[in-house]
Formats: C-alpha cells, sequence, structure tokens
C-alpha cells in the first residue's frame, strides 16, 4: 500500500519548489522506507533546480543532506531495522562492485546508472503524484517526509545524534573534511587556499585546521563570509575582487611562491584554473570540489602540469558512507567537528524556497529544513 508524503516537487528547472501531497509506494526487495526527519539544503540542489545539471530531471524530489528513522524494510533487508536512525547517501557502499572492492575510491558503481536517470535499481520510481510518476534525485530525494532509498546507500548513526543537526554529514560538511584527508591527505605545517567559503569551504578549513596546517587562506567575493571563516581556522582572508590582477598572482605572492595544497569549492571554472595555477610549483596539488553545469570545461598550459602541480577531484569526500558515517557522528557528537556554526537558518518544509533564496543571496551557510 502506498503512503501519504508531503513533498517539495521540483516540477521544471528554474521553477520554485511546489508542496504537495504525493503517494510513496512500499519499499521492494533491497529498499528501505525512511522517515525524512531534517535535511540540509546544498548547492547543488539549486544547482540542479537551475537547469544546468546534464543529469537534471523533472519532476524531481531533490534533497540529498537528510536524517531520518527507517520506518519499513522492503524483502531481503538485513543491514538496518525498523526505528533505525540513517543519513541517506548518494554515495551508496554496496561493498561487492569493482569500485568498493579497489578499495581505492568511494564511488561506488552498484546503482550508479539507474540512480543517473532518478529511478530506483529496478528501473522504476516510488514517487507518484496523481497518478504521475516523479523522479529520484541522486538516490535520496530527501525534501520528502517519507522517501524510498536503496540498503546500501544508508548509513546506520546512533540515535542519541541529532538529525537536525547530523543530517549536515549527509553531504556539505562531510565532503569538506573528506576531501581533506581523504584526496588531498593535507600534511601538518602545510600551506592551503580555500576557494569559496560556503558550507564546503568552510569544512575544508575545518579539515585544514583539523590536520594542522599552518595557513589556511580563505578566498571569497562575498567578505560576509570571511568572520566565520577566520573563527574556524582560517588565517588570511582574501576577496578577489579588492586586487587587479589574477587571484592566483596574489596568492603565489602571498605564499612565497604557492600554496601546498587549494580547494575549489564554488563550482566555477575560472576559479579551478586559478585554484590549481596558485599552487606551488613541484608540489602543489588542487582538489574540484565544485560542480560545474553542463558544456563546462577547465583549461590550464599543459606546463602547470608539467612542472609539478596535481589536479584531483572529490565526491563526497572520498568518503565511504555506510563504513565511516557513524565515525563522523561521534566527532560531532564529540565536539571535534562543529555542526552549529553551519546552521544558519531553521525552517519549516513549507517555506524551503526560502532557502534557496537566501543561499542565492549569500545570506546562508546551510538552512536545515524540518520536516
Ligand atoms: P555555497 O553557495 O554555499 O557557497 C559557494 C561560495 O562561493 C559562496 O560563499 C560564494 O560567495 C562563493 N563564490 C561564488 N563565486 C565566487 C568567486 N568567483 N570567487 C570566490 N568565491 C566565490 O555552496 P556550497 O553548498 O558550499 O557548495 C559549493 C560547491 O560545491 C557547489 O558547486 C556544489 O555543487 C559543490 N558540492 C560538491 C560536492 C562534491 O561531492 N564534489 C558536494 C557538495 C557540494
Ligand atoms: N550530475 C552532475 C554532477 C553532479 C556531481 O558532481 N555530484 C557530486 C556530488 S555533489 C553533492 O552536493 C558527485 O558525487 N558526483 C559523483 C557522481 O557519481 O555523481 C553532472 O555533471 O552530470
Ligand atoms: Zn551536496
Amino acid at each position: 500500500m502506498s503512503i501519504k508524503s508531503r513533498a517539495a516537487v521540483a516540477f521544471g528547472p528554474k521553477q520554485a519548489l511546489q508542496i504537495v501531497e504525493v503517494d510513496v509506494a512500499p519499499p521492494k526487495a533491497g529498499e528501505v522506507l525512511v522517515r525524512i526527519v531534517a535535511t540540509g539544503v546544498c548547492h547543488t540542489d539549486a544547482f540542479t533546480l537551475s537547469g544546468d545539471d546534464p543529469e537534471g530531471l523533472f519532476p524531481a524530489i531533490l534533497g540529498h543532506e537528510g536524517g531520518g528513522v527507517v520506518e519499513a524494510l522492503g524483502e531481503g533487508v538485513t543491514s538496518v531495522a525498523v526505528g533505525d536512525h540513517v543519513i541517506p547517501l548518494y554515495t551508496p557502499e554496496c561493498r561487492q562492485c569493482k569500485f568498493c572492492l579497489s578499495g581505492k575510491t568511494n564511488l561506488c558503481q552498484a546503482i550508479r546508472a539507474t540512480q543517473g536517470k532518478g529511478l530506483m535499481p529496478d528501473g522504476s520510481t516510488r514517487f507518484w503524484y496523481q497518478g504521475k510518476p516523479i523522479y529520484h534525485y541522486m538516490g535520496t530525494s530527501t525534501f520528502s517526509e517519507y522517501t524510498v532509498v536503496p540498503e546500501i546507500a544508508l548509513a546506520k548513526i546512533p540515535k542519541e545524534a541529532p538529525l537536525e543537526k547530523v543530517c549536515l554529514l549527509g553531504c556539505g560538511v562531510t565532503t569538506g573534511i573528506g576531501a581533506v584527508r581523504n584526496t588531498a591527505k593535507v600534511q601538518a605545517d602545510s600551506t592551503v587556499a580555500v576557494f569559496g567559503l560556503g558550507g564546503i569551504g568552510l569544512a575544508v578549513i575545518i579539515g585544514a585546521k583539523l590536520a594542522q596546517a599552518k595557513r589556511i587562506i580563505a578566498i571569497d567575493i562575498n567578505p560576509g563570509k570571511f568572520a566565520l571563516a577566520k573563527q574556524l581556522g582560517a588565517t588570511d582572508c582574501v576577496n578577489p575582487n579588492d586586487f587587479d590582477k589574477p587571484i592566483q598572482e596574489v596568492i603565489v605572492e602571498l605564499t612565497d611562491g604557492g600554496v601546498d595544497y587549494s580547494f575549489e569549492c564554488v563550482g566555477n571554472v575560472k576559479l579551478m584554473r586559478a585554484a590549481l595555477e596558485c599552487c606551488h610549483k613541484g608540489w602543489g596539488e588542487s582538489t574540484i570540489i565544485g560542480v560545474a553545469g553542463a558544456g563546462q570545461e577547465i583549461s590550464t598550459r599543459p606546463f602547470q602540469l608539467v612542472t609539478g602541480r596535481v589536479w584531483r577531484g572529490s565526491a563526497f569526500g572520498g568518503v565511504r558512507g555506510r563504513s565511516e558515517l557513524p565515525e563522523y557522528v561521534r566527532k560531532a557528537q564529540a565536539g571535534e567537528i562543529p555542526l552549529d556554526v553551519f546552521i544558519t537558518h531553521n525552517l519549516p518544509l513549507s517555506d524551503i524556497n526560502d532557502a534557496f533564496e537566501l543561499l542565492h543571496q549569500g545570506k546562508s551557510i546551510r538552512s536545515v529544513i524540518h520536516m
């Protein structure tokens, strides 16, 4: 039997989300029905809503930074039980595919093809509105009171952790910290440049501080982001608009030849180039986290790489969610990963469009939507 669920549906690109009552079909084999308690709004949700995402499908239920409670199990599900607290994972962890078994990546591919088509692994949807199908998004669709998620895409977390805070570990905070630890593997005493000081960039700063970087240069065109960046450990704050030369030149001069590590946390391909080119000759490594729109390409002179700079990318911070998220939750509970600082707004589902507006205006870091 289907159940009713209030959900924010994206009926088309650039349109405000509409709060409607959808029908959610029961979980099939290997799937789980989750009651979402809270969800963050990440820039990637806004990116897909903008129409720039080559994988963007409509109508869809967006949202991928949620926390919830297991309500019902499909056939054969064994790794979670009804009542368990979970964080849905847009990067699942099947522990059986070539990617999982490689030990080299977190990019489990077990269900990636159907996930990218907005469908469950069997090729169908669990969401319906007025008899018509609604697409899933990133396998999570957390902008719904109830969602269906494959078992392999659920991290079970301790029940004591407040879901309205640890939901942020479903994307932003984990992505930034993980990119520092797993992707760049930042070493103590190094110099780090962080481009973009939203949820991702601030989490990179926290990660860099935890890695004992000695200098953390925070870069943003919105100076309103600098106070929090400093509070979290940035040693320098730089606004590219204050200079009449390219920002990479500014950073190279500030750092006697360039930084050891840089992170692009915006999704701007010109900034990705700047982030690479502000790295130190011979060893500097730049990690792309930002997501760029359809048709966008990065470029630089190959000489930048020939002379020792390295370009990398990171998805979900290289984190294997089922195995590693419980540890992130424990760290947050112990105060080693601050979550409160990210939460600038708490809003009911009915006000979810305000969360997108605040993000676009640069007034929020994370809005948490309470279902
Ligand atoms: P956000 O909108 O909260 O923050 C972006 C920041 O970049 C803002 O502070 C903005 O002022 C700044 N900015 C914009 N243009 C700039 C410029 N030219 N120079 C310097 N700063 C500039 O976004 P977010 O939620 O922090 O996400 C950041 C990016 O990371 C997005 O592209 C998002 O899609 C991507 N993302 C990627 C992953 C991943 O796994 N790779 C995970 C989460 C988010
Ligand atoms: N669908 C887009 C790319 C979107 C993208 O890069 N997503 C990131 C996560 S962003 C979370 O806020 C990711 O993990 N990508 C790996 C993957 O397998 O999707 C496009 O360009 O087609
Ligand atoms: Zn995200």
